[in-house]
């Protein structure tokens, strides 16, 4: 893995019937260099969270890895995903990490990165946001959150299938970024480097329609961890996006 002080990931969709995703994950962390101080996940470490009290062996794994980087000194950040955002404090906390809001600025050197997870860039996907707006609501997830255990898995698989239903039906333009929209943040917040994942398209854009000066704008877009793993790590001024085949199990 390449030496730098801040590393980043996202959409890794931890679950149960992926046990090679959690390997790599968990042998990623092992791996991570001495030079890392800060440990980013950007959302949709999990393809499904139902709440801090739905104990599982892999919420103990997790909490356990990233726990590990934690007493090492590492610096851990954890944001919410679409799929992850019922993620609470009490979990960051087993997990040594800082759960942040989105966007998240970072100043790397004297470079400013703006993070998201990237699900609010997709302007065009109205039906999602409408969704977003509901889920997102405080008082939405407290009733939520209240139900039992076995409702609340009920409905996180109906609105699986709904939205397994729903993305089936969509032009793959809508469920990418919008360009306007990402020129809109980058004008608004000052920062002209994104990065964010959620779309699953990993890449680095150059936004010259963001102006030329005094470097062109930057979108890194973070890739999902399916048949190989993604990261981008920051140094300063420079930044890197990888990805690498899972080590085989041993
Ligand atoms: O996740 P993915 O890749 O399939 O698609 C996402 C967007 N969909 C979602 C929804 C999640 O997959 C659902 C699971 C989250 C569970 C969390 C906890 C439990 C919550 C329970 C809520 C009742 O994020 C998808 C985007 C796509 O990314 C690309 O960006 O397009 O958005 C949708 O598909 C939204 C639909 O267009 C509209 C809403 C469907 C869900 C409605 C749920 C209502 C419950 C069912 C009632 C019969
Ligand atoms: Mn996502």
């Amino acid at each position: 893995m390449l030496e730098a002080p801040v590393i980043l990931i996202s959409d890794l969709h931890l679950q149960e019937s992926r046990p090679d995703i959690t390997r790599a994950f968990v042998d990623f962390t092992v791996r991570l260099p001495a030079s890392c101080r800060d440990f980013f996940v950007l959302g949709d470490l999990f393809e499904l969270w139902l709440g801090d009290d739905a104990e599982s062996p892999l919420a103990g794994t997790v909490s356990d890895a990233l726990g590990g980087l934690a007493r090492r000194g590492v610096n851990v950040y954890l944001m919410h995903g679409n799929r992850d955002f019922l993620m609470g404090a009490g979990f960051a906390a087993r997990c040594g990490a800082r759960l942040i809001e989105e966007p998240y600025a970072l100043n790397a050197g004297d470079t400013r990165w703006l993070l998201l997870h990237g699900d609010v860039l997709c302007t065009d996907d109205t039906a999602y946001l409408e969704f977003r707006a509901m889920v997102r609501d405080p008082a939405w997830q407290r009733e939520f959150l209240s139900q039992p255990l076995a409702e609340r898995r009920a409905w996180a698989e109906r609105a699986r299938q709904a939205s397994k239903k729903a993305t089936a039906g969509k032009a793959a333009a809508i469920m990418d970024v919008n360009q306007d929209a990402v020129l809109e943040l980058i004008r608004t917040s000052g920062c002209r480097r994104i990065l964010h994942g959620h779309t699953h398209r990993p890449a680095v854009h150059r936004l010259p329609e963001a102006g030329p000066s005094p470097e062109p704008a930057t979108r890194v877009v973070l890739g999902d961890w399916d048949s190989q793993g993604w990261y981008a790590a920051l140094s300063g001024e420079e930044f890197r996006l990888e990805n690498f085949a899972f080590q085989a199990p041993t």
